[in-house]
C-alpha cells in the first residue's frame, strides 16, 4: 500500500520516523500542560486569585521547522529537528501580572523531572522592537514502552498586554515581510512602552486589592470580636 504522503514535506525520511517524532513533542506538550494547570490550581489555592488568564499550545508546521533549519544552516533531518529547533512544541502562558510571569516561571523550574535548558528574559531585556516575554526552553522526559526519550518545549510567558502588543507586532512584521515603514515601528514601541505602564499600574492595583482583603479578612475574625462577657 502506498505511503500516506503529507500535504508538504521537506524532509526526506519516513513518515514513520516523523509521526513518532510528532507523538513525542504533543506527548510533552501534554506533560507540561497538565503540570501548569495543576500549578494555577494550587496557586488559586495559596493566594486566593488564578494567576493564569490562558494557555495556548502549539506545534510548529513542517515548513516553518525547514525554514528555521535553513537559517540556522542545517539540513532538514529528523535528527536535526530535535537537536536544533527548540520550539517546535511550544506553550504559551498568559499571566495576569508581571510578578506572576517570575512566579510561574520559578514553580516550572522546580519541577524535579523539567530540566531548563535556556531562558531568555525578554522582559528584564526587550528587543530594539519593544517585544517583552519570558522564553524557557525545557525539556521534559517522555515514558514510552521501551524507552524514555527527553523532549524539548519553548514555553513563553506574558502578560495579555504583552501579548496583545505580540499580537500586533507579528501580524505587521508578516504583513511588511520585516520591513515595516519607519512610522509604524516608531508607533509600536510607543505602544510597548505604554504596555509596560499599564502592566506596573495594575500591579499595583493588584497589589492594594490584595491587602484590602486581608485586611478586612482580619476585622472579620473572631479575634477582632470584643469580648461581651466583660
Ligand atoms: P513563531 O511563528 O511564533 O513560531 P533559539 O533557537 O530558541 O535561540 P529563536 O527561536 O529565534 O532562537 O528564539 P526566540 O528569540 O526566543 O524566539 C522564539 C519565539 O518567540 C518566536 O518564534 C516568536 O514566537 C517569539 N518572538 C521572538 N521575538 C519576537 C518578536 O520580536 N515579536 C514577536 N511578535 N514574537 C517574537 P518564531 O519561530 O520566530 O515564530
Amino acid at each position: 500500500m502506498a505511503e500516506k504522503v503529507r500535504k508538504f514535506d521537506p524532509f526526506v525520511e519516513s513518515s514513520d520516523g516523523w509521526n513518532s517524532m510528532m507523538l513525542l513533542y504533543n506527548s510533552a506538550l501534554k506533560e507540561v500542560g497538565t503540570k501548569i494547570d495543576i500549578l494555577n490550581e494550587e496557586f488559586k489555592h495559596i493566594h486566593r486569585y488564578n494567576p493564569i488568564e490562558y494557555v495556548k499550545t502549539r506545534i510548529k508546521t513542517p515548513e516553518s521547522i525547514a525554514k528555521k533549519l535553513k537559517k540556522y544552516g542545517y539540513e532538514a533531518t529528523q535528527a536535526n529537528v530535535m537537536e536544533y529547533v527548540n520550539d517546535v512544541a511550544g506553550v504559551r502562558i498568559v499571566c495576569s501580572f508581571t510578578s506572576d510571569i517570575y512566579r510561574m516561571a520559578e514553580m516550572i523550574s522546580n519541577q524535579n523531572d523539567i530540566t531548563v535548558l535556556k531562558v531568555k528574559d525578554y522582559i528584564a531585556n526587550p528587543k530594539e522592537s519593544g517585544y517583552k516575554s519570558y522564553h524557557m526552553i525545557v525539556s521534559v522526559p517522555i515514558f514510552l514502552s521501551d524507552r524514555v526519550v527527553d523532549t524539548k518545549v519553548e514555553i513563553q510567558i506574558r502578560t495579555i498586554a504583552m501579548d496583545f502588543w505580540a499580537s500586533l507586532e507579528h501580524k505587521i512584521y508578516y504583513k511588511f515581510e520585516g520591513d515595516a515603514p519607519d512610522y509604524i515601528s516608531h508607533d509600536l514601541k510607543e505602544c510597548a512602552q505604554m504596555v509596560a505602564d499599564l502592566d506596573e499600574k495594575m500591579l499595583q492595583l493588584n497589589i492594594a486589592i490584595q491587602e484590602a482583603k486581608i485586611a478586612s479578612e482580619k476585622n472579620d475574625s473572631w479575634d477582632q470580636i470584643p469580648d461581651s462577657s466583660n
